[in-house]
């Protein structure tokens, strides 16, 4: 009798262990081949397959099942999601760009249903790369509001996961493009973990959906051509206007630095922090990497920054002390419109540096 009765428990705990090792077994192979397959897709989603997205994008599956949503609107739970094919099936290629005097902010928030609080994702499947588009901005609305109609169905149809973020300088001193995007890498960090940062003037607007805005594994300079200058490369080295560095390149760098005022000079000196970390630019097929840009004229309080020669001599010395880390700033709001979360910042005046 006791022995049967130890037999039924040996059982009974045998049963247990094993529905206990399948599930362990379920699980394990479930997860090993939804990895295996994302290697194998890109061998550099490695360090993107941490499901580590926040709550806000929740939030942006409310709406997603709009009439208009052309890609998809099929939801998965994120652990079941293939990842994005490395090649989207939406792009279209070149396209010409029309700018009408009359479009409102409105208009662009109707064609981009599926956008809250600037950020999309796609619903179908895993984005290959998060992507924050840093927009650094001062009273330029008309500018913003055409790269906004544009940017948000080209990066759609890139299917990825991205959020933009327009950094707006307060006041009047001179405006400090680079700041404003040392602020707006340090500012969106802290609400998700991006891989990618899109450096991104306001008055170029990509012309052909190829020119793929996700980090490789060098600094990327995404402006070959643009319009204006025959679409030919400004000049040998130039590294302005579009660039695209991951979280890791540009904090490698220690960002940008934060003493250039005015125009010009800031993208040179982040080249040189570039090449000092031995890292070396590159650039897409100059077929692909086509911009047009909107014509203005020199902005009041943007003027030609007459230091810069000086300061691109000094980069060597100074780079570790002037940059990410040495950024002060007086943020004074940050407010989530539709399309795109708006930071701004004061600066207050240059101080004079050594
Ligand atoms: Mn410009």
């Amino acid at each position: 009798m006791g022995l049967s009765y130890g037999k039924l428990q040996v059982s009974y705990k045998l049963k247990l262990l094993m529905l206990f090792s399948l599930c362990i077994l379920l699980v394990g192979w479930v997860t090993s081949s939804y990895l295996l397959y994302a290697v194998h897709e890109n061998p550099k989603t490695k360090s993107l397959l941490r499901n580590d997205r926040k709550a806000t994008t929740a939030a942006g599956e409310q709406n997603g099942n709009s009439d208009r949503d052309t890609m998809s609107t099929v939801k998965l739970p994120n652990m079941m999601m293939p990842p994005c094919p490395s090649q989207s099936p939406y792009l279209r290629g070149p396209s010409k760009l029309t700018f009408k005097a009359s479009l409102t902010l409105e208009e662009v928030q109707k064609e981009n249903p599926q956008v809250t609080k600037g950020r999309f994702h796609p619903k179908d499947c895993l984005a290959l790369q998060r992507v924050a588009i840093l927009i650094p901005h001062r009273s330029r609305e008309k500018h913003l509001l055409y790269l906004l109609e544009h940017l948000h169905p080209f990066l759609q149809r890139q299917q990825l996961d991205y959020g933009i973020y327009v950094i707006h300088q307060a006041g009047n001193a001179k405006f400090n493009r680079a700041k404003l995007l040392n602020v707006g890498y340090l500012e969106a960090l802290k609400e998700e973990n991006w891989d990618c940062f899109i450096f991104h003037d306001v008055d170029l607007v990509p012309e052909n959906d190829f020119n793929i805005y996700v980090c490789g594994s060098q600094p990327k300079h995404l402006v070959v051509g643009r319009n204006s200058t025959g679409y030919r490369l400004r000049y040998q080295g130039y590294f302005g206007g579009v660039t695209a560095l991951t979280r890791e390149q540009f904090s490698k760098v220690n960002g940008f630095s934060n003493n250039y005022w005015g125009w010009g000079g800031e993208d040179d000196d982040l080249r040189i922090r570039v090449e000092m970390q031995k890292m070396k630019v590159i650039r897409p097929s100059p077929s692909v990497a086509k911009y047009t840009m909107i014509f203005h004229t020199r902005d009041r309080g943007n003027e030609a920054n007459g230091q810069r020669m000086n300061l691109l001599r000094q980069v060597s010395r100074v780079w570790k002390m002037d940059g990410l880390n040495s950024c002060s700033y007086n943020l004074l709001s940050m407010e989530y419109n539709p399309l795109y979360t708006n930071i701004t910042v004061d600066f207050g005046r240059p101080t004079k540096i050594s």
